[in-house]
């Protein structure tokens, strides 16, 4: 089993996600969350247990900074833009485990979109980077996204349990899913991920009251925390939000 101990605090996860410039474009910004700067110092003031980039903020904004010894970093080994084939797409590698090591990453994280077309390319760039990063003690994580032909009038809860399954089948350490809608949707997923552990992505800006009720209910099916971008850096007062968050997650 791969060390987690770098990216987690007493077995919780509590990640800020911010490679949704190139997943989604610079419209999810404000003059102040454009700023990668910005988002290491949510990172630090929040106590998060990891931050995730790209390749490209992580070598201007956090290689050879103060923030290496403050914040451990995630780095994204592949991404597309949303312009592109979103009914059935594919998410090259643009980084490798060699690179994401040299810029000062603690993890690796890759996205499967399951039910794309195109996954034997993705299983063959994730099963290569999971033999690299493990071969170097490297966790990596698996964003285990429904996209494509193949989910198409599928049950929601039956193919994230699936695409939990699939992670722990191809080695992630950890996996990214979504809340599938119910608590025991998730539990489910959670079983099916055996010893690989779970995290659940924020989303789309969310009322807090409602997002705050999630992530309990997300703690309570067994998920060791959260990654969470929008929810965090869209809001008035991102550390507040990040202080009740850690409080669900570390209760
Ligand atoms: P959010 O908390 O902002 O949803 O971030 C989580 C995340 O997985 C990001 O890492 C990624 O950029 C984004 O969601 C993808 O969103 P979508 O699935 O809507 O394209």
């Amino acid at each position: 089993m791969i060390n987690l101990s770098k990216i987690t605090r007493n077995g919780k996860a509590f990640y800020l996600a911010y490679d949704q410039g190139m997943e989604l474009s610079p419209s999810v910004f404000d003059d102040e969350s454009v700023d990668p700067q910005k988002i290491l110092e949510i990172a630090i003031d929040g106590n998060f247990t990891g931050v995730i980039f790209q390749k490209g903020i992580a070598e201007k904004y956090y290689s050879n900074t103060e923030f290496v010894q403050k914040v451990p970093l995630i780095l994204k080994l592949n991404g597309k833009t949303n312009l592109v084939n979103p009914r059935d797409p594919y998410s090259p590698q643009i980084c490798s485990v060699e690179e994401a090591i040299s810029i000062g990453a603690s993890a690796v994280g890759y996205t499967v979109y399951v039910g794309s077309s195109h996954e034997s390319q993705m299983f063959s760039e994730f099963s290569k980077i999971e033999q690299e990063a493990h071969s170097k003690d490297i966790p990596l994580i698996g964003w285990m996204y429904l996209k494509g032909p193949g989910t198409l009038g599928k049950e929601v809860g039956e193919l994230t349990a699936y695409a939990a399954r699939l992670g722990l089948e191809m080695g992630a350490d950890i996996i990214k899913i979504k809340y599938p809608g119910s608590e025991e949707s998730l539990r489910w997923a959670v079983e099916s991920a055996g010893k690989t552990k779970v995290v659940v992505s924020g989303g789309i800006k969310a009322n807090e009251k409602e997002f705050l009720n999630e992530a309990q209910t997300v703690i309570d099916a067994g998920c060791i925390g959260m990654a969470v971008g929008r929810n965090i850096w869209q809001a008035e007062n991102p550390t507040r939000i990040a202080n009740e968050l850690k409080d669900i997650i570390w209760q």
